[in-house]
């Protein structure tokens, strides 16, 4: 395929350093340019053949078909004989080895052709978007994690083996956590570069193959720790509900609970207050999920949804002071509550409507209903934050589209440019500088990140995502999860 941009004219020293960081994944240098000299086509093509020299081994794996497994499989109930409940409560409980070994041998073959076709996706960008550090940072990772995975022992025979792969794979997942924003920074960095639906595939791709590949490490290392778990308890299994990354006894109330604290506390420190978070409908409910696929969408959508409403309050003259503003909200009574900000539960019977009233902050509480469907669990997400207008809908599922304003957007038109297009300063700027601070969940809003991945999530395994909004009153974003234990044959991993 073309793999460089051909109507760019590129810095050599960039392309020397970024080749040599390309195929030997040394080091990672930011990119530092002292006098400029271009290269042509041709000479493009000769360092891309010395590439290809270092990269032999990344194109044999990249070769190789993937091998998806179904989920079933992955959890580890793949094995003739009783009903899947049956099978998986035997696996888990018993520690089954012979499982996880399974699982591991699977993950140890499968991980490294997965991240070469990953690299090779990437090698495949643009050459000046390849050059950029995040990019090359994002590269460098997959490159490593399989470097790491190649080069440990082929054979997984016992549960020693088992322990120190998973131990591996372990310290890779936790290397990879910065990765979508340092993807979502780099991106933007470079939407001059790229088409926009160029963009668009390459991430879509690239977030679908993560999943995937994250999917595999944490089985492999969830059911090492599980049966650690159990070895060490005398009692019955604590987690017979639990199958590595699903869990089949899913209460949605409860990581929404959780999510919604979280998310409180990002927008009392980004905003100095919060709304409420109303939990109603059938809270009862409990589903077969993967719970970190569920949090992730959930931190999202009300990270989301507590933003408009805040910065809608605002927005409307509505403060602590003067609770109900001047908006159309005025004719609310004021919550009656101590103090603070709390999530509250109100179970469906109960026709007490809480879901408008504004806080003494002025904030309307942001309602989450849950309703269980036969085959399908959906949760609604309705603000009351003054919804999306006409010009950013259809913008708003686009990666790195975000109304949060950068003052140091350097994607910009007219930059001062004299040396490499991404200052090196760059890196220590912006919005990025915010997400790498703000340690597990990032900022609040500004990657532009949220509703294209929430989606993808929500796709992954069959469910899906929409919203629907009001302008002028709030947005309502419908979540459709499929109850995944129905379908473990048919899901493909
Ligand atoms: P980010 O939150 O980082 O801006 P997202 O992809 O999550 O990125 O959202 C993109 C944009 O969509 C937001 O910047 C915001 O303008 C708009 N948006 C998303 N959800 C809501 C909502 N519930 N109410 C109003 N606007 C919203
Ligand atoms: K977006
Ligand atoms: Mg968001």
């Amino acid at each position: 395929g073309p793999s460089w941009n051909n109507s760019t004219l590129v810095q050599s020293s960039s392309v020397v350093t970024s080749m040599a960081l390309r195929s030997t994944g040394s080091s990672l240098a930011t990119t530092t340019t002292t006098k400029r000299e271009f290269f042509t086509n041709s000479e493009q093509k000769e360092v891309e053949d010395v590439v290809s020299f270092y990269d032999d081994k990344v194109t044999q794996y990249a070769n190789q078909e993937i091998q998806t497994v179904t989920l079933k499989t992955l959890l580890g109930l793949g094995r003739s004989g009783s009903s899947s409940h049956d099978q998986h409560q035997q696996g888990v409980a018993a520690g089954d080895l012979a499982i996880n070994l399974d699982v591991a041998r699977y993950a140890r073959k499968e991980l490294p052709v997965r991240l070469a076709r990953l690299i090779k996706a990437t090698q495949k960008l643009p050459f000046i978007v390849g050059t950029n550090p995040y990019i090359k940072r994002v590269y460098k990772l997959y490159y490593d994690s399989f470097q790491s995975i190649t080069a440990s022992p082929e054979e997984i025979r016992d549960k020693d083996d088992l322990d120190r792969f998973a131990a591996l794979l372990k310290g890779l997942v936790e290397s990879h956590a910065d990765v979508v924003p340092m993807l979502s920074q780099g991106f933007l960095e470079c939407k001059k570069y790229m088409a926009k639906e160029d963009i668009k595939r390459f991430l879509d791709d690239m977030i679908r193959a993560r999943i995937g590949i994250r999917l595999i490490a944490e089985q492999a290392i969830s059911l090492r720790e599980q049966r650690h778990e159990h070895e060490t308890s005398s009692v019955e299994t604590p987690h017979d509900d639990i199958v590595g990354v699903v869990h089949t006894e899913l209460r949605p109330a409860d990581l929404i609970k959780t999510c919604a604290s979280f998310v409180q506390e990002l927008c009392d420190v980004n905003y100095g207050s919060s709304p409420e978070v109303v939990i109603n409908g059938q809270t009862d409910t409990t589903f077969t999920y993967v719970p970190v696929h569920l949090e992730y969408i959930l931190c999202e959508l009300l990270k989301n949804a507590v933003r408009a409403t805040v910065e809608h309050s605002q927005k409307m003259g509505r403060s602590a002071l003067n609770p109900h503003g001047n908006g159309p909200d005025r004719h609310h009574p004021p919550t009656n509550r101590e103090s603070g900000n709390s999530v509250v539960i109100v179970n469906q019977d109960d026709d007490q409507d809480v879901t408008k009233r504004p806080n003494e902050f002025g904030h309307p509480p942001v309602e989450v209903t849950i309703a269980q469907g036969d085959h399908e669990v959906t949760i609604r997400i309705r603000d009351h934050g003054g919804g999306i207008s006409r010009e950013d809908f259809d913008a708003i599922f686009d990666y790195s589209f975000t109304t949060v304003k950068n003052e140091n957007d350097s994607s910009s038109e007219g930059s001062s440019s004299d040396d490499s297009p991404y200052g090196v300063d760059s890196i220590f700027k912006g919005v990025s500088r915010l997400a790498m601070q703000a340690g597990l969940g990032g900022p609040i809003a500004g990657l532009g990140f949220g509703l294209p991945l929430t989606r993808i999530y929500a796709q992954y395994f069959g469910g899906d995502m929409h919203l629907v909004s009001l302008q002028g009153y709030g947005c309502d974003v419908f979540l459709k999860l499929k109850q995944i234990d129905e379908s473990l044959d048919d899901l493909q991993i």
